[in-house]
C-alpha cells in the first residue's frame, strides 16, 4: 500500500482494517474534513457503501443494517453538528444492543475551542451510550502509530459486538491537506520496505478476537433445570430479542421439554417461524388482550424471561401480579425488567441455556403442565376466532397489523414502527410458521430514524421488506426516503394515516382537551401524496376495507409503493378497546 499523503494512507489503513475485522458495510455522508476516511472506504472493495446525506438518517440506515445482520457497521461523518445528528441513533443502538461504528471527523486539537469554523467539541461527545471512546492521534506514516491504529480499529470493531453489543465512537483528527494530493516526502518511499506489517497487515485482522458469550456451569443449569421440573405451571417469556438474532430451535426445544406455552412478543424472534409446527410448541399472541382477564387462572410457578422487557403493557403486569418464581435471563448482566418482582438473575446466553435446559429437563410435557399449556392454547384458539370476526366486520387500525402478518411473503423482513404499529402487531400478529423478520426500534422507542432503519434492513438482505408506520414517523424520518432511490432498496411501505398520535388517545390525556388536540394529537392535515413524487415512489391511499387486496398488489409490484391507509384515530381507538373488552370477557367466562 502506498499513498501520496500521511491522510491518504492513514484513512487507507482504515479502511482496510475495518474490512479486516468484520465490517462490510458503511454508510457515508458529505463534508470536507472526512475526506480521507470518505475517499478510502467508498474505494475500498470489501466494504459496501451507502450514501445517505442527512446524518441522522445515515445513522438510522446504519443501525437498521446491524439490526438485521448482527454485524457491525461504520458510519462516517465530518465535523460539527454533523455528528452531533448521530446521536439519536446512538442512543437506540446502544439500548437495543446493535453494534454500530462512528467515525467522526475532527479537527486537529489546536483548533479546540480556537473559533475556527465547524469545529466543536466532540470529546466523548454521545457520553454513556457508547461502550467504547477514542480519540485516534493525529496521522503519522510511522511503523508504531499505523500498528497502532490498526490494533484500535480492531478494538472497536470488536467491543461493537462485545456483550452488549452496541456503538464504538472513534473520533478522528485530520490536518489539511484532506485530499489524496501529492506531498512531497510526507509517506517515506520506503515506508511499506520498512514496516510491511503495519502498512499491509495481515491476512485476516491485525488483531483476532475471541470472545465467549456467557453460560452458566452445568451445576446452575441443573439447578434452574430442577426448579422447571418441579413446577406443574410454567411460562417461557420472549420480549424483544437482541442481534444476532435468539436460536428460536433451541428454545422450542426448551418448550416441548418442559410443556411450557411460550408468551412470544412480536420482536422476539419466536413469534412467526417454523417452530410453531412443532409438536408440543404452544406459540401465544394474543395475551396482551385475555391475559388481562385472567387473574382467576391458577399462577405460573415459575416463568423463565429472555431478551428485553416485552412490549405488552398487559404482560408485563400480569407477571407482577401473578408469577412466582421469575427468572431473568439476560448475557450481559442487564437489568431488563422495570416491575421490580423478579427472582433470579441468570446471566448467560439464552439460546444456549435454552439448549441446556432442554437437555436437563425430564419431561412436562403430560399431566398438570400440558393440562396449563392447553389453557393457553385453547384461549388463542378463542382469541383468534374473535379477532377474525373483528376483522370482518369493523374498522380499526389493528386490521392492517393483522393482514401484515397474515399475508407478507415468506420470507419478509418485516419493520414496524413505535406508537401503535408495534402495539398492535403485539395484538392482532397471529403466530404463524412463515420466516417473518419482525424488527422494531425499542431500545429507546423513538419515532425518529424509523423508514431509515427499515431501509438500512431492508439494504442487508434479499427479503422482500415491509414497513408499517404511523403518520407522525413517516413526517419524522422522510428525509430517510432518499434512500430507497440512492441505496437501491425497495419496499412496501404502509403508513397507517390517522392524522396525528393517535396513540395518545390511549392515555389520560384524552379527556383534558384543551391541550389534547393541539398538543398531543396534532393533526397536521398533510397530504403525503408529494413525498412520492419527490423521492420516486408509487403512491396510494386506501380505505381500511381496501388494504387486503392493495397489500397483496404490492407483493406483484418492482420498486416501492407507498400505500397509505386512512383511519379515524379516535373511532379506531374506541373499536379497538371494544375488540380489548370482548377478549377480557372471553376468558373471564371461561376459568
Ligand atoms: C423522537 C420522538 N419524539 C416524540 C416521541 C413521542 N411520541 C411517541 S408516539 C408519538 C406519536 C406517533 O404518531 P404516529 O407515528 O402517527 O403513530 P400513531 O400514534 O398514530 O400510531 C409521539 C409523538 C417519540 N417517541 N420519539
Ligand atoms: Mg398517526
Amino acid at each position: 500500500m502506498t499513498a501520496p499523503n500521511r491522510n491518504t494512507l492513514w484513512g487507507r489503513v482504515i479502511a482496510d482494517e475495518l474490512a479486516a475485522a468484520g465490517v462490510s458495510g458503511a454508510v457515508l455522508s458529505p463534508g470536507s474534513r472526512s475526506t480521507p476516511l470518505t475517499v478510502a472506504v467508498a474505494d475500498h472493495d470489501g466494504i459496501e457503501t451507502f450514501s445517505v446525506l442527512d446524518e441522522r438518517s445515515a445513522a438510522f440506515f446504519a443501525l437498521g443494517r446491524a439490526r438485521r445482520t448482527g454485524d457491525p457497521t461504520a458510519v462516517v461523518c465530518t465535523s460539527g453538528t454533523a455528528a452531533a445528528n448521530y446521536h439519536p441513533a446512538v442512543i437506540e443502538a446502544s439500548q437495543s444492543r446493535v453494534p454500530l461504528l462512528l467515525l467522526t471527523a475532527d479537527r486537529p486539537p489546536e483548533l479546540a475551542d480556537s473559533g475556527a469554523n465547524q469545529t466543536v467539541d466532540q470529546e466523548k461527545l454521545y457520553g454513556d451510550a457508547v461502550r467504547w471512546y477514542r480519540t485516534l492521534p493525529e496521522p503519522e506514516p510511522t511503523d508504531r502509530k499505523l500498528r497502532s491504529l490498526r490494533t484500535t480499529i480492531d478494538r472497536a470493531v470488536g467491543e461493537t459486538t462485545g456483550v452488549p453489543a452496541g456503538p464504538v465512537h472513534l473520533n478522528c483528527p485530520f490536518r489539511k491537506p484532506l485530499e489524496p494530493v501529492a506531498v512531497e516526502g510526507d509517506v517515506p518511499e520506503d515506508l511499506a520496505e520498512r514496516a510491511p506489517l503495519a502498512v499491509e497487515g495481515r491476512d485476516g485482522p491485525f488483531v483476532e478476537r475471541t470472545g465467549g458469550r456467557p453460560t452458566l456451569t452445568d451445576g446452575e443449569v441443573e439447578s434452574v433445570a430442577a426448579t422447571l421440573d418441579e413446577a406443574d405451571r410454567g411460562l417461557l417469556v420472549a420480549g424483544p430479542t437482541d442481534a444476532p438474532a435468539l436460536d428460536a430451535d433451541a428454545v422450542a426445544d426448551l418448550a416441548a421439554a418442559t410443556g411450557f406455552p411460550i408468551l412470544a412478543d412480536p420482536l422476539s424472534g419466536l413469534r412467526f417461524g417454523d417452530h410453531l409446527d412443532r409438536d408440543g410448541v404452544t406459540v401465544c399472541g394474543g395475551y396482551d388482550s385475555y391475559l388481562a382477564g385472567a387473574s382467576a387462572w391458577p399462577d405460573p410457578e415459575v416463568v423463565l424471561r429472555i431478551g428485553a422487557s416485552p412490549t405488552s403493557k398487559v404482560l408485563r403486569q400480569y407477571l407482577r401480579d401473578h408469577a412466582g418464581r421469575q427468572f431473568v435471563v439476560d448475557p450481559a448482566g442487564g437489568w431488563r425488567e422495570a416491575e421490580f418482582t423478579a427472582t433470579d438473575h441468570l446471566v448467560a446466553d439464552p439460546s444456549r441455556l435454552a439448549a441446556g435446559l432442554a437437555a436437563e429437563v425430564s419431561g412436562g410435557a403430560a399431566g398438570p403442565t400440558a393440562d396449563y399449556r392447553d389453557r393457553f392454547a385453547a384461549a388463542e384458539r378463542e382469541y383468534w376466532d374473535l379477532i377474525d370476526d373483528a376483522r370482518a366486520d369493523e374498522t380499526f387500525e389493528g386490521q392492517v397489523l393483522a393482514t401484515v402478518a397474515e399475508r407478507s411473503p415468506d420470507p419478509a423482513t418485516v419493520f414496524v414502527s413505535n406508537s401503535m404499529p408495534v402495539r398492535d402487531l403485539d395484538r392482532f400478529g397471529r403466530p404463524r410458521a412463515a420466516d417473518l423478520t419482525v424488527l422494531g426500534n425499542r431500545g429507546a422507542s423513538g419515532i425518529d430514524g424509523i423508514t431509515s432503519t427499515a431501509l438500512g434492513a431492508g439494504s442487508a438482505t434479499d427479503d422482500p421488506l415491509v414497513l408499517v408506520t404511523g403518520d407522525l414517523a413517516y413526517y419524522h424520518d422522510s428525509n430517510g426516503l432518499l434512500s430507497v432511490a440512492r441505496c437501491g432498496v425497495d419496499a412496501t411501505i404502509v403508513l397507517v394515516n390517522n392524522d396525528g398520535g393517535g396513540i395518545f388517545h390511549i392515555l389520560p390525556i384524552e379527556d383534558f382537551d384543551p391541550p389534547f388536540t393541539e398538543q398531543f394529537r396534532t393533526p397536521h392535515g398533510l397530504d403525503f401524496e408529494p413525498t412520492a413524487d419527490l423521492y420516486g415512489l408509487a403512491f396510494q391511499r386506501v380505505r381500511p376495507d381496501g388494504f387486503a387486496d392493495a397489500f397483496a398488489e404490492s407483493r406483484e409490484m418492482d420498486g416501492t409503493q407507498v400505500i397509505e391507509v386512512v383511519f379515524d384515530a379516535e373511532s379506531s381507538h374506541r373499536t379497538r378497546e371494544a375488540i380489548h373488552e370482548r377478549a377480557v370477557g372471553l376468558v373471564e367466562s371461561s376459568r
